[in-house]
């Protein structure tokens, strides 16, 4: 009898406030893809990778640091992250991660450093493995390679 393959790892990739918007939120600054968009493009990489992906969407706080517990509980490879504005001012986001073993990568497709002021501090990034940010869509696969590669 064949062996039962062993299951793929997965990848968490958390969005929160207002991402449920994109396509129609200032499409100049975030694009036009939607977060479906997103998602399909990230489930065609996972499965290059070897990897599987599970994509969420909330507009609220709790529910993102819901989520990077339930990553770690269940031994996920590692969360990307993309916190929307509470990157900036999440302590409780900064706090989750910091708590947990799973690794967290933010991800942001626009590069916050050349926008307004108060986008340059980042309670994520501060908190986070690394970064990848400024490159529209291709912010989250850049890194679904990194996560896969941890
Ligand atoms: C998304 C948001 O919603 C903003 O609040 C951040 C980030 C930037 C992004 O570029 O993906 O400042």
């Amino acid at each position: 009898m064949a062996d039962t393959p062993p299951p793929r790892p997965i990848v968490f990739v958390l969005n929160g406030p207002n991402l449920n918007m994109l396509g129609l939120r200032e499409p100049e600054i975030y694009g036009s893809d939607t977060l479906d968009d997103i998602a399909g493009m990230l489930e065609d990489r996972a499965r290059e990778l070897g990897v599987d992906v599970d994509v969420r969407q909330s507009n609220h706080e709790g529910h993102l640091v819901d989520w990077i517990q339930q990553a770690n509980a269940e031994r996920a490879k590692a969360v990307l992250l993309n916190a929307g504005a509470y990157t900036h001012t999440s302590v409780a986001i900064h706090d989750a991660i910091k708590a947990v073993n799973v690794p967290v990568i933010e991800v942001h497709l626009s590069n916050p450093h050349r926008r307004e002021g108060f986008r340059h501090v980042s309670r994520v990034g501060e908190a986070a493995k690394g970064t990848v940010a400024g490159f529209g869509a291709l912010s989250y696969l850049l890194a679904l390679d990194a996560a896969a590669k941890l």
